[in-house]
């Protein structure tokens, strides 16, 4: 075939196109608004993608989180709610399919994600101790500082370059994990925060070699690892493809037998499980399920609700069986993968490779003129939606905060801005608006200026904060 014959993207690639497993029921319409809305939108929103209103939006990129759609399956589990106070049969079918798909013993529901790693890190952290990682998560880590730990990055140096094509980005680096823990001493370690896949490194996974040497390093110190299992099911199909022994295995065997390496696992239900709210806490050692239980009914609800209505949980249950069939989550990574092979055919900067859930452009690449302090990340989401109303997240040096020492800003090695791609609900043709969005603004970078932050809240400031372009600011005084 001649390339003007090569029509398809499969064909380009010289390989069978997929498709994915679902056809559309119901659709809820989305346009554009005018150049001239859009930037008085962003006006309003302080250059910030989280205070716009989603009317205002035309794809949302903003997040995978929550903003998945449910199948005709888990609509029908809705009707089937028991809305009892205590001890629905929603819940025990939630509780069978965490035990089933994920292998632990003992679950209690909460309210999302953050809800479970408040519960765990009041229940498994003391004040001073460590809390080594791969990779700082925006919530999780703040959870481990207010419950008096120090979080510790111990994720390999590879993570921190975009460039760098290593499979297994999400890896612990085992060198520096015992290090720390000759340092410091294992029992001020209060337990290893694994995430599978790394969001913020670009939805990187962590291979089954490095969590198996990870056990035998946690047994021989006595450290607990809990899994944050947000996006595991996406880790298992990258060991599925990339990791040798793996190929004939199913998403949902490669799942389990990851989690059995782990102590525990706490999940926003969001992601990977296909709801629009939920989350859950899950792990082995009684004694510390008891604990866990007990405090769920201070912060969340009844430990047989925790948060969440029992139709919530019928349709988490029908969403955690969705989530592990393998045709799902090939689509699901593999629209992730052809929006990143878009870009990166025409040599726009992204970190590779490609991850599970997300494509993350990288903002230095496109701004080499823009200091770090002057949020290059949060200039390009703001860009992105200007152009055509596409919504991306920031995740640079405003997502990472101020250190709690210093209060500088931290200055993260990553300075990326997010499109993160809701599960089943665009279609390719939506991605190719997307892509040519990402080129129109990346053509047009070297006009570019910074931003200056004007508001900035104490915690998690890149939900709330408001910016001003440098060039108008002042302009309002
Ligand atoms: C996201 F800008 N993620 O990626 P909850 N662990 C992991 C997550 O990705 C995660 C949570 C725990 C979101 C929502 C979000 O800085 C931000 O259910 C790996 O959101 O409470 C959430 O789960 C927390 C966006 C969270 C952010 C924090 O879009």
């Amino acid at each position: 075939m001649t390339a003007s014959t090569l029509k398809t993207f499969g064909q380009q690639l010289s390989r069978r196109s997929w498709a994915e497993p679902w056809k559309i029921k119901a659709v809820e319409p989305i346009h554009m608004i005018t150049q001239e809305e859009r930037l008085r939108a962003l006006g309003e929103a302080g250059y910030n993608t989280f205070l716009l209103r989603s009317e205002d939006v035309y794809i949302d990129l903003l997040t995978d989180s929550g903003t998945g759609a449910m199948s005709d399956r888990q609509w029908a589990g809705m009707m089937m709610g028991d809305e009892s106070y205590a001890g629905s049969k929603n819940f025990y079918r939630l509780e069978g399919a965490v035990q089933n798909y994920y292998g632990y013993q003992h679950m209690v529901p909460t309210h999302q994600g953050r809800g479970a790693e408040h519960l765990l890190s009041q229940t498994a952290i003391k004040s001073g101790q460590y809390v080594p990682g791969n990779m700082y998560f925006t919530t999780t880590r703040l959870h481990h500082e207010l419950a008096g730990g120090t979080f510790v990055d111990v994720i390999i140096d590879q993570a921190h370059d975009p460039n760098d094509e290593y499979p297994f980005k999400g890896n612990v680096d085992l060198d520096k994990l015992e290090s720390l823990i000759k340092e410091v001493g294992a029992e001020n370690i209060a337990y290893l925060s694994l995430a599978g896949t790394v969001n913020m490194a670009g939805g990187q996974p962590v291979s089954m070699a490095n969590v198996r040497q990870l056990r035998e390093i946690c047994d021989r110190s006595g450290i607990r690892i809990f899994l944050d299992a947000t996006r595991m099911v996406e880790n298992a199909y990258f060991i599925q493809v990339q990791e040798d022994g793996y190929a004939d295995k199913s998403i949902a065997e490669i799942l389990k037998e990851f989690c059995s390496c782990t102590d525990g696992a706490w999940m926003s239900a969001k992601k990977d499980n296909l709801v629009n709210i939920g989350g859950w806490l899950a792990v082995n050692d009684f004694d510390l399920f008891d604990a866990l239980r007990n405090l769920v009914v201070v912060y969340e609800g009844l430990h047989t609700y925790g948060g969440l209505a029992g139709r919530d949980m019928e349709a988490l249950a029908i969403g955690i069986e969705e989530a592990v069939q393998d045709d799902h989550v090939r689509s699901r990574v593999g629209q992730v993968l052809y929006l990143g092979e878009l870009l990166l055919d025409w040599k726009i900067p992204i970190v590779k490779p490609i991850g599970g859930h997300a494509i993350f452009l990288d903002a230095r690449g496109f701004y080499p003129h823009i200091p770090q302090d002057q949020f290059p990340a949060q200039v390009l989401t703001a860009q992105l939606y200007l152009d055509s109303g596409v919504r991306a997240m920031e995740r640079g040096n405003v997502s990472a905060g101020r250190d709690p020492q210093t209060g500088d800003h931290r200055y993260p090695a990553l300075e990326l801005t997010r499109l993160a791609i809701p599960r089943r609900v665009y279609t390719q043709a939506h991605m190719d608006v997307a892509a040519e969005t990402v080129k129109t603004v990346h053509d047009a970078r070297q006009q570019t200026s910074g931003l200056k932050m004007v508001y900035e809240p104490k915690n998690l400031r890149f939900f709330q904060a408001r910016f001003e372009p440098l060039d108008m600011v002042g302009q309002h005084e």
